[in-house]
């Protein structure tokens, strides 16, 4: 005789720790999806090529299909920008630097305007997404967040089209997880939208430490992290 009786094997799995299945969540006319920097420099033969990367593109199609409202962004870097390692002197991609406007991670060329590195996905499937916002375009400050500049004061412009068109809800996905995501998903709650990470949606790049802290810093600033599967 089993030791529990009278509960059913799918309602005592939805009491394991950790197997509890948040309620469907169905997207608004006040939600938008911000898809992130699904860039070809990001993606397999990048220039910083996330691992994985692909992997989000389907997912994102499939969850773009909920949302009246879709917000693409691109990182939009000029040719010699301040965050590329090649130009600063005796500099390494991935290392850092601090700038007057705090601490910069150095990458590789990436992203630049214009190049095909710079492209969307061709695999990037949401024919109704509304807005394409371009953001890193100041040569000597970066732009990991869709909405506020590296600065911590320069906006996007973003905050505000989002609460003209009435928008409460941000749900976020895409490149990468503990960068662009992260900080789009922490100014999001600054700008006070209910705010959203679709986890299996996002990839990571994880140097120094950074997928976890981006994961603390979103649970501290009150973030939710979802699955794609919660949203119906
Ligand atoms: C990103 C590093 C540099 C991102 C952009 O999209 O997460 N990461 N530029
Ligand atoms: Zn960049």
């Amino acid at each position: 005789r089993r030791v529990v009786a009278g509960i059913g094997a799918a309602a005592l799995a939805s009491l394991v720790p950790g197997r509890l299945r948040a309620a469907a969540i169905k997207p608004d006319d006040a939600s938008a999806l911000l898809v992130i920097d699904v860039q070809n420099c990001f993606l397999p033969g990048g220039s910083l090529a996330v691992k994985d990367g692909e992997q989000v593109v389907p997912i994102i199609n499939r969850i773009a299909k909920s949302f009246a409202n879709v917000v693409i962004t691109q990182d939009w870097h000029t040719p010699g920008h301040i965050s590329f390692a090649s130009v600063h002197s005796g500099k390494k991609p991935f290392e850092t630097i601090d700038l007057a406007y705090g601490k910069q991670v150095l990458w590789p060329d990436h992203c630049v305007q214009g190049t095909d590195g710079a492209a969307l996905s061709k695999d990037l499937a949401i024919p109704q997404a509304e807005l394409i916002i371009r953001k890193g375009f100041h040569k000597d400050v970066d732009s990991y967040s869709a909405f506020t500049e590296a600065d911590g004061k320069t906006t996007t412009g973003l905050a505000a089209y989002l609460k003209a068109r009435k928008v409460k809800r941000v749900f976020v996905a895409g490149l990468a997880t503990d960068f662009c995501v992260a900080w789009t998903a922490l100014d999001a709650r600054k700008a006070g939208f209910e705010t959203s990470v679709v986890e299996d949606a996002c990839r990571g790049i994880d140097t120094q430490g950074s997928l976890a802290k981006a994961w603390a810093d979103m649970a501290k600033a009150g973030v939710k992290r979802i699955q794609s599967s919660d949203i119906a």
